[in-house]
């Protein structure tokens, strides 16, 4: 959209982060997001914070995201400074990772306890079980990521969960319509 359509139609602006592991397809997820094409190739790791140029565009509404690397560092210092950026959370879980997993399951538990911590419950949080399309890995559905990750906490957030991939944009499009309308109300 260009300048004098944004004023005409009044586009709203909004900035959102994408948190998870490293590796749960965060990068994947905002380059599908900004082109609407599949995303082939496999992102470099992203280090530090990426503040992203390029517009995401959703109905009248334009979004700007937030990239954070997931490793340990940048999560300890970087994802709270990301989250009071920004209007709304996108946390991504790799469905690829289950319990049996002793170490990345933990792993994967603990980053999503500490994104509850950092994050305020008014705050529209976006749960995507992510790499729906690696059938032959069995990923984990949103029924068992709300067991396995006790998401009955979360009641009282304004909070949705979707199945999806990242890379082929499945479920994508209906989760951010839910977004911006949560962002819209406040
Ligand atoms: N098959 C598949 N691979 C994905 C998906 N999302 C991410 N990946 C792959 O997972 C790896 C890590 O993705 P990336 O976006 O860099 O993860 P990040 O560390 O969270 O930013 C890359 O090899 C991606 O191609 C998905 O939905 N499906
Ligand atoms: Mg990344």
């Amino acid at each position: 959209m260009g300048l004098l359509d944004r004023i005409l139609n009044k586009s709203k602006e909004a900035k959102i982060v994408t948190l998870g592991v490293s590796g749960a397809g965060k990068t994947t997820l905002i380059r599908y997001m900004e082109t609407g094409e599949a995303v082939m190739e496999a992102p470099q790791m992203t280090l530090g914070i990426d503040i992203r140029e390029k517009g995401i565009e959703v109905g009248n509404w334009q979004l700007q995201a937030i990239d954070v690397g997931g490793q340990d560092l940048y999560k300890n210092t970087l994802w709270a400074l990301g989250v009071t950026q920004s209007d709304g959370v996108i946390y991504i879980f790799d469905g690829t990772v289950r319990p049996e997993n002793n170490e990345r399951f933990q792993e994967s538990q603990f980053s999503f306890e500490y994104m509850l911590s950092i994050v305020n419950p008014k705050t529209p949080l976006l749960i995507l079980v992510n790499k729906q399309d690696l059938e032959d890995e069995n990923p984990i559905s949103t029924a068992e990521a709300m067991e396995i990750y006790e998401l009955a906490k979360l009641a009282g957030r304004s909070f949705n969960i979707i199945e999806g991939s990242a890379k082929f944009g499945d479920g994508i499009e209906i989760g951010l319509e839910w977004m911006i309308n949560k962002i819209g109300e406040r």
